[in-house]
């Protein structure tokens, strides 16, 4: 049985969602945030002390956006993930990676030095810099959706979407929304109205 290490709303929703929409059985852990300080024994699972974790067998991932396209491959084969022999290869890949490394990281920073730090931490500075940071960067998704499509990659919902779209749920808890072009609240509205995505809330609230 596949297990999933989860804090609610984290990254691990990536493969949660993922998860939820391949149909596969799972276990999930849930933990409070950050495990790191409110559930130390998780330390033992990872070291790092950072959720996602995904066991599979052998098999340990801590990479979001990696376990999305692992779920695909090995538990595939799946439409949510594109091969290299399809045209949108090189595209899936990278709105993979630029969910998390270019539009979640930035956000990061908001969240910590916002909402995480106690007060007198916080840098509103950073955490507004950070924001116009993730602002600026989402012109390359209103971009890619300037010519009307429903989904990133070969006309069909991917892992790639669920990269990005969970960044732009992040956004959504930051309340960077409102500054949203009308094309990403769009993809935004159609992602979350997936099947997929609501059992994936429904099961962190379980
Ligand atoms: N690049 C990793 C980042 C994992 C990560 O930093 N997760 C955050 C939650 S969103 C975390 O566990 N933070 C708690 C901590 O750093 O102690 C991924 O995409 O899974």
């Amino acid at each position: 049985m596949i297990e999933l290490w989860h804090c609610a709303d984290a990254r691990s929703f990536r493969p949660l969602w993922a998860l939820e929409e391949m149909g596969l059985s799972y276990r999930l852990l849930l933990l409070p945030f950050p495990p790191r300080v409110r559930a130390p024994d998780y330390l033992a699972q990872n070291p790092l002390g950072t959720i996602p974790l995904l066991v599979d067998g052998a098999t340990r991932m801590t990479e979001s956006a990696a376990i999305c396209d692992y779920l695909a491959h090995r538990h595939g084969p799946s439409p949510l993930a594109v091969a290299p022999d399809e045209a949108d290869y090189g595209t899936y890949l990278d709105w993979l990676y630029r969910g998390e490394a270019t539009l979640t990281v930035p956000q990061t920073l908001v969240l910590r030095y916002r909402v995480l730090e106690p007060e007198a931490r916080r840098v509103p500075q950073v955490a507004e810099d950070y924001a116009r940071l993730f602002l600026s960067r989402l012109r390359s998704l209103d971009a890619a959706l300037a010519d009307g499509r429903e989904y990133l990659c070969e006309d069909r919902f991917t892992m790639a979407d669920i990269s990005v779209g969970y960044a732009l749920l992040l956004a959504r808890t930051l309340r960077l929304d409102a500054d949203f072009p009308p094309a990403i609240t769009a993809y935004w509205q159609r992602l979350s109205a997936r099947a997929g995505y609501q059992a994936a809330r429904a099961a962190q609230r379980a």
